[in-house]
């Protein structure tokens, strides 16, 4: 992949907003992130249908400003509506068990220590994530953060493999996730909760 793209990768799902969730995206796409993940998770997570119209408008939204569209864990929606790839965890299928849809397409997987490395299938994946680097509201169970000495040593273990880091980044500290290794960073909650979101991106880029 182009590892351009994961410069400034923005996840978000309805959970993470009080906003709408498309306008939101739109916000932060014109704003100029990179990569956008759809994140469905916890109690405002839409579900089948509601779920399939907004990821469609969602992929329709990237498309248009030419930022590539992740789904997290679900391979099969995300294989419906043609996004352009999709983000597992440990927990999920394994990279190489994915439908051969993803062939050519991205696909990122969590990696968080050299445990999880060592057991993980990288031969198909495009990219890694790294984290979470501090410490975040964003994910109930994300463990304890690596901090960036985290990011330098998985970037050592890995060479070349993409990695963008993850978990509570913010415009003050994202400059040592940089500095240590990742190609670029994850957000949510530092642009999804932006009191004005084209400011929170800009101050990234
Ligand atoms: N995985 C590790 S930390 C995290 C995920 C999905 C949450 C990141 O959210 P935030 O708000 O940018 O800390
Ligand atoms: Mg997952």
């Amino acid at each position: 992949m182009n590892k351009n793209a994961l410069e400034l990768y923005f996840i978000c799902g309805s959970s993470n907003t009080d906003e709408n969730l498309l306008t939101v995206v739109e916000k932060a796409l014109d704003a100029g992130v990179t990569m956008f993940q759809l994140r469905e998770k916890g109690s405002r997570a839409l579900e089948g249908a509601e779920l399939m119209e907004a990821a469609s408008k969602i992929k329709e939204l990237c498309n248009s400003y030419e930022v590539p569209f992740i789904i997290d864990d679900d391979y099969t929606l995300a294989e419906e509506i043609g996004a352009d790839g999709v983000h597992i965890g440990q927990d999920d299928i394994e990279p190489q068990n994915l439908p051969p849809y993803f062939d050519d397409k991205i696909i990122g997987l969590s990696v968080g220590n050299a445990e999880e490395l060592a057991s993980s299938n990288l031969e198909k994946v495009s990219y890694i994530g790294t984290g979470p680097v501090y410490a975040t509201l964003s994910k109930a169970d994300a463990g304890k953060a690596i901090k960036p000495k985290g990011l330098a040593d998985m970037r050592r273990l890995i060479g070349d493999m993409p990695m963008v880091a993850i978990g509570g980044i913010t415009p003050d500290n994202y400059m040592a996730c940089l500095e240590n290794g990742a190609d670029g960073i994850c957000i949510i909650s530092a642009i999804a909760n932006a009191p004005d979101i084209n400011a929170a991106v800009n101050r990234f880029l």
